[in-house]
């Protein structure tokens, strides 16, 4: 018996083994996962793409082991047949995967009791994407979407004992040709071919992200065997919430395959269980709505981050026939409204999110792909990345629409930490398809992932598409002849501004839609008229200088962005030591996916603060060099609230190790950017800005009270000598921005020829005894800042589950950064400020021993970084 006949065998038996079975008797709905067992191999390329092929392939061998949920770049990392795809410059050697075609097979051991339920349903929560299924040898299906379940009744074709279930992916780029070249439009659009199967585009390489076009049952497989009726979906409709009153709608969506008597129950309350009601029904052949009017006097309401707690409300839904449970369904969801205003004022139309009656000043970032492999996330890599956005003061996060709509697991979290999600829909950066299938596909899928995700109080808003009506303006589509031009932004309007902005309407209809980011809207817009949220890419992409930022009249930030190489031992993940001689080496370049931006980093390196020393000392200074770009973004747009409602900057994570935007590396290692972030994002933060002459102390709060406290200004020299000092009692206005101390230059240097360019303003925000918000203002621009040499001195003591490290130095110390080498501790915070004789504590969470903290200690500040002071300069 040939190898690869045995190997399948050895599978069909691991199977037979593994494989739960149907409860004989049971009239229970059931599920019986399909995640073992399964083998993968590389078929020849036969020209052909899947959905053209009737029958399975059928020659042997060459099968290894696969796992689902996964896909075949893992399986072969997995099987050793491939380096790991993120090492050194591999990326480029792997690119023949994306165009191979590959088969997966398993087999089904259907028992007795599965083929004596009325349904036997073979279900796939996520296919990457287009593919065609074989069950027994007789073609099911080609599915062509990862954004879509694709349910089939498989019933008919099971039998007794194994049976062969087989999928073949097609190379995608060949799967998505064969689709656009029946668009009649394509030789005139010239639409990338791309999007004509809905697969997450980041996978063909963004300009952070590398090239793996991979292939795989990438989410959970099971057979769902059900008798009579199912219950599909339980929708917690939200008519009407306040604190006083809470009015619900909780709608159990039923479908049977008959006229069905039937007793549906509901139970409900903060645990689940607190409140019952039941009805008698009789469920129609087809799909019921079974609606339970609920009312909750005085209700917990759920609130973004930094304005209340998020209590989540459960709810049960059973189905029962003649006393047997047919099927039952929980559903959970925070109670909150949700209003995305947009009134005309004196600057335009505003945009901001008011959450139970609550302006929300939207602080965050955008999230990208947690990984190049969608499948290998795990909930520790959600929580340390949520974790981090939560604990850096951030309120919403973007998911964009680049990637894929991402599990229960990433929405759970973040309707347990309160951050908000801006909900992109899966359209990144092109124009799409204009076919009729493409909007029904379309159509599926919003009506299918709305459906999935509408109950998690932490999406408050759906937005069509990552810059595509943007496109309109750029990318060469001015020299399309205008008829096509035409025929493409109708096009454009259907799909984002008819069906999906319809599908929100009907579906979800308590979460706002916003047709695109960026967006108006499609209203006109001028200096004197700004509306929707922007893409301010004048720094970075624009080459502008951060102080650019300030110049921005926008009502809504949702991108803006500056980029940073990972810390060392990031770096060390992806490198060898030769690699590692300067961020020009081809490995440092292949994790640069930006074209030339390792060079522009080095430009606005030279332009802020000069020429770093070496290689460690570069990536030290780009990742402060990034923060304070940064930082001169975020705080401009707080001060400016309620011109401007939310900030939210390019971007929170990475999907592999990379030089990039991220303000946390792959590894979920904080780069100086997070921690900065926590400081500018802080609910109430002092910002000290030079303007006009003078020095504005503005304070912004995000705190619905007004809060008692006072204000205190020192201007020093970096040897710690006041040469100004002012103290304010301060009533800081609730959900306002406003300066509450202005001061003249001239009456701040304490001379008739001050040197500003030795001096720093330190503001100190006092309340209740605690300090709520210290903020550095510099006189002169970065590159003239005199910083002196910085002596520091660490003192390290243990403390709780770490360690406590104490920092501190005669001279003003700029971002200091302390790190331990092979150790890979968290910090309570770092690169701070250090000012002349003040201590600070950083506690780091370490199970090392205090003698190899001692032996490893790393402490660096921005001075260090460059040769000599003049350097810095
Ligand atoms: C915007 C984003 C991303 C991109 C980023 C940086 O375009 O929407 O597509 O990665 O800028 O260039």
């Amino acid at each position: 018996m040939r190898l690869g006949r045995l190997l399948l065998c050895l599978f069909a038996c691991a199977i037979a083994a593994a494989q739960p079975s149907v409860a004989a008797g049971s009239r229970h709905r059931e599920r019986v996962p399909l995640n073992t067992g399964w083998g993968v191999r590389q078929l020849p390329d036969d020209g052909m793409v899947a959905s053209q092929s009737s029958v399975p392939p059928t020659l042997e061998g060459g099968w290894f082991p696969a796992t689902v949920p996964g896909d075949v770049h893992l399986d072969l990392l997995k099987s050793g047949k491939i380096p790991d795809p993120f090492y050194r410059d591999d990326e480029a050697k792997l690119q023949w995967i994306e165009k191979a075609r590959w088969e997966y097979k398993t087999s089904i051991d259907a028992t007795e009791a599965t083929l004596a339920r009325e349904h036997v349903e073979l279900v796939f929560e996520g296919l990457d994407t287009a593919c065609t299924i074989f069950l027994n040898g007789q073609r099911i299906a080609s599915p062509d979407s990862m954004f879509q379940e694709w349910r089939f009744d498989v019933k008919s074709k099971l039998h007794a004992g194994s049976n062969d279930l087989q999928i073949v992916f097609p190379a995608p780029m060949k799967a998505a040709e064969a689709v656009a070249g029946k668009d009649p439009w394509l030789s005139r659009t010239h639409t990338d071919p791309k999007g004509y199967i809905r697969k997450a585009v980041y996978e063909f390489g963004w300009d952070w992200g590398p090239r793996f076009g991979t292939s795989g049952v990438y989410r959970p497989a099971y057979l769902e065997v059900w008798d009579s009726a199912r219950v599909k979906d339980v929708f917690v409709e939200q008519e009407g919430v306040t604190t006083s009153a809470a009015h619900l709608d909780v709608h159990a969506d039923v479908l049977a395959s008959k006229e069905t008597k039937a007793n549906v129950s509901i139970s409900y309350g903060l645990g689940g269980k607190e409140i019952q009601a039941d009805r008698a029904v009789t469920l129609a052949p087809g799909s019921n709505r079974i609606s339970f009017p609920v009312e909750i006097a005085h209700p917990q309401l759920w609130y973004p981050s930094g304005y209340g707690a998020q209590p989540i409300y459960h709810f049960h839904i059973s189905v029962k026939e003649d006393g047997h449970e047919l099927d039952d369904k929980n559903a959970k969801t925070g109670l909150r409204s949700v209003i995305l205003r947009r009134e005309l004022d004196k600057w335009g139309r505003s945009f901001e999110f008011i959450v139970n009656g609550i302006p929300v000043f939207a602080k965050g970032a955008a999230v990208i792909p947690f990984d190049s492999f969608p499948s290998r996330v795990t909930s520790e890599k959600y929580r340390r990345i949520l974790q981090s956005a939560k604990d850096a003061n951030m309120n919403m996060v973007r998911l964009w629409g680049g990637g894929y709509y991402e599990t229960e697991e990433f929405y759970d979290q973040c309707d347990e930490l309160g951050l908000m999600v801006w909900h992109d829909l899966m359209f990144g950066n092109n124009w799409q398809p204009g076919t009729y299938d493409f909007k029904q596909n379309i159509e599926r899928e919003a009506e299918y992932q709305m459906t999935r995700l509408r109950n998690h109080p932490s999406i408050v808003l759906w937005s069509g598409n990552n810059e595509t009506e943007e496109l309109r303006e750029w990318n060469g589509n001015g020299d399309l002849p205008a008829k096509v031009h035409e025929h493409i932004w109708e096009d454009y309007l259907t799909e984002f501004s008819g069906i999906l902005a319809r599908t929100a309407a009907r579906v979800d209809p308590q979460t706002p839609y916003w047709p695109s980011s960026p967006s108006a809207d499609y209203e006109e817009l001028s200096d004197a008229y700004q509306s929707g949220d922007n893409h301010d890419w004048s720094v970075w992409h624009g080459n502008a200088d951060f102080e650019e930022f300030e110049k921005r009249p926008w009502r809504f930030v949702s991108e803006y962005g500056f980029q940073s190489f990972p810390e060392m031992k990031t770096i060390e993940s992806f490198t060898l030591p030769g690699d590692r001689t300067s961020i020009f080496t081809p490995v440092m370049k292949a994790h640069q996916k930006n074209g030339d931006g390792n060079r522009l980093i080095q430009e606005y390196m030279k332009r802020y603060f000069g020429e770093p020393k070496d290689f460690p000392s570069f990536l030290y200074a780009s990742q402060v060099l990034q923060a304070e770009g940064i930082k001169v973004g975020a705080e401009s747009f707080r001060r400016k609230r309620p011109e401007t409602m939310g900030s939210l900057f390019w971007q929170l994570n990475d999907c592999w190790p990379v030089a990039s935007w991220s303000s946390v590396d792959y590894f979920g290692r904080w780069k100086a950017l997070q921690y900065y972030a926590r400081r500018f994002y802080a609910p109430v933060l002092v910002s000290p800005h030079v303007e006009g002459g003078t020095l504005a102390l503005y304070i912004v709060s995000d705190k619905t009270a007004v809060i008692d406290g006072t204000l205190h200004l020192r201007i020093m020299d970096f040897s710690g000598h006041v040469v100004k000092e002012t103290t304010q009692r301060v009533k800081i206005d609730p959900l306002a921005s406003k300066i509450y101390q202005q001061i003249p230059l001239v009456e701040l240097s304490g001379s008739n020829t001050p040197d500003w360019s030795g001096l720093v303003g330190v503001a100190d925000l006092v309340a209740d005894g605690n300090k709520m918000s210290t903020n550095l203002v510099y006189f002169v621009p970065s590159k003239q800042i005199k910083l002196p040499q910085a002596t520091i001195a660490t003192d390290i003591s243990q403390a709780g589950d770490g360690y406590d490290v104490t920092l501190s130095s005669a001279a003003l110390a700029r971002s200091v950064s302390v790190s331990f080498g092979e150790l890979d501790p968290q910090y309570s915070d770092n690169y701070l400020d250090l000012l002349p004789g003040e201590k600070k504590t950083i506690h780091v969470t370490s199970k090392a021993s205090l003698a190899d903290l001692k032996s490893q200690i790393e402490v660096m500040s921005l001075v260090d970084a460059f040769s000599s002071p003049a350097a810095a300069r």
